[in-house]
């Protein structure tokens, strides 16, 4: 013990509970219950594959919703956690430091750079977080650019959107159990169906800032936009003066094949929000990432956040962002996706009403509940959840194999037999 620190009190022995029945029940005496998860107590996960404490393999067929794209415990992820945590951890924003500089600066590169207008990047932890950002640089920059009367900006969002858990967020959510009994909500924001162009073009009025859209509603159910639908968007609001805003934190960096969900119709959103795997499922990091008329809005103590841009998040971005590139993560996920959706849609059985999906994110849509079908597969040795009661998302790492993907198939049509 070095010399001057004070005694620690030892920590409860966690080691001291092996029993899954155990470790479940403690969760649910002293864990609040925000969550219904399988009763599957994972102990440790490499690759594709998680391990419970039992010594039972699964395959994560969730990836964390996608912040596990790199595989779980990718080693060149660890080993830039491992060598900044021994270096400098946290130093806040009141000071300069080694990693932040460089993460901006090759993340606005991988959004396009100053051609794509991508030339500023605002760092923060959590998806919800950099969507809230997102969101108040809409505003100042409808105010100090675009000239909307003060107070009276306004946001077009999606119904079924998800875009985070934060009062503001929730407030414009159309499901009831993510808002309801958590009024009042944040005015300012308009509903409008997703994938209805004519909708979203009379929405728009003289106070409208921003259009905040994700380009696949996963949570949603894996619901694809229209073809055309998000390019159309995307050129409404630049003929209205408006910011196309892409929340890209579960579609981006891989997932659906391209680097960007948004690339599959060849739009350069105003302003991507990105997070999840980011950083590879190993340390929270999020981004707002968009022109200098955006984000340069924010002045010096205008918005910030004690853990935004420290250096270990920024050089495990840094690492998590290199292993995306040099493993042909995207290819690797628009091949082995499109495998992957022609043998969901060979499934035949009276429940599936549909697969959807692109690249390496799939959703089987059963007529009932998905649930007993997750159950199921879990009993087979694949992780998967149930997202709106009645679609089955299965979204592995990318860099699974297609070894992998034929034995994921396999039981797939075991579940779904006659
Ligand atoms: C939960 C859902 C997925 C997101 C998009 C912002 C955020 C998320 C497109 C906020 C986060 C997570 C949150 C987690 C479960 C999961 C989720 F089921 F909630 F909706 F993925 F679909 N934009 N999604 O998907 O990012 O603040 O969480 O870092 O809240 O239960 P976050």
């Amino acid at each position: 013990m070095a010399a001057g620190f004070p005694r620690r009190t030892p920590l409860p022995n966690v080691d001291a509970i092996s029993d899954p029945r155990a470790l479940i029940e403690t969760e649910e005496r002293w864990g609040a219950h925000n969550y219904h998860p399988l009763d599957v107590v994972v102990d440790r996960a490499q690759g594709a594959w998680v391990y419970d404490i039992e010594g039972r393999r699964y395959m994560d067929c969730l990836s964390a919703y996608s912040a596990v794209n790199q595989g779980h415990c990718h080693p060149a992820i660890l080993d830039a956690l491992r060598d900044q945590a021994a270096r400098v951890t946290l130093t806040s924003r009141a000071f300069r430091n080694t990693q932040l500089p460089l993460f901006c600066q090759e993340l606005a590169a991988l959004c396009g750079g100053v051609e794509a207008g991508m030339e500023m990047v605002l760092p923060m932890n959590t998806g919800a977080e950099a969507v809230e950002t997102a969101l108040k640089a809409a505003r100042r920059w409808g105010y100090t650019v675009k000239g909307i009367a003060s107070d009276r900006a306004e946001v077009i969002v999606c119904e079924n959107n998800f875009h985070g858990r934060t009062t503001t967020i929730t407030g414009f959510s159309t499901t009831g159990l993510y808002r309801d009994g958590f009024g009042p909500f944040t005015p300012g924001f308009r509903v409008i169906p997703f994938g209805d162009l004519e909708a979203l073009r009379a929405a728009i009025s003289p106070q409208t800032c921003a259009f905040l859209v994700e380009p696949i509603q996963c949570e949603a159910g894996i619901l694809m936009p229209p073809d055309g639908y998000l390019r159309a968007a995307a050129q409404l609001c630049r003929e209205r003066n408006v910011l196309f805003i892409a929340d890209e934190i579960q579609t981006a960096l891989g997932r659906t094949g391209r680097m960007f969900a948004c690339a599959h119709e060849g739009v350069a959103p105003d302003v991507y929000v990105l997070g999840k795997a980011l950083s590879g499922g190993v340390y929270p990091v999020s981004a707002v990432v968009s022109r200098r008329d955006v984000l340069g809005v924010f002045r010096p103590g205008s918005h910030g956040s004690t853990y935004g841009g420290n250096p270990l998040a920024c050089a495990v971005a840094r690492a998590a962002l290199r292993v995306i590139t040099e493993e042909r993560l995207c290819e690797r996920s628009a091949e082995l996706g499109a495998w992957l959706l022609d043998q969901l849609r060979t499934l035949r059985h009276a429940e599936i009403r549909q697969v959807r999906g692109k690249g390496l994110l799939a959703g089987i849509e059963v007529r009932g509940l998905a649930r007993p079908f997750c159950e199921q597969l879990k009993d087979l040795g694949v992780l998967c959840k149930e997202t709106h009661d009645s679609v089955i998302r299965l979204a592995p790492p990318l860099i699974v194999s297609s070894e992998d993907l034929e034995w994921l198939v396999a039981r797939l049509r075991t579940v779904f037999a006659g």
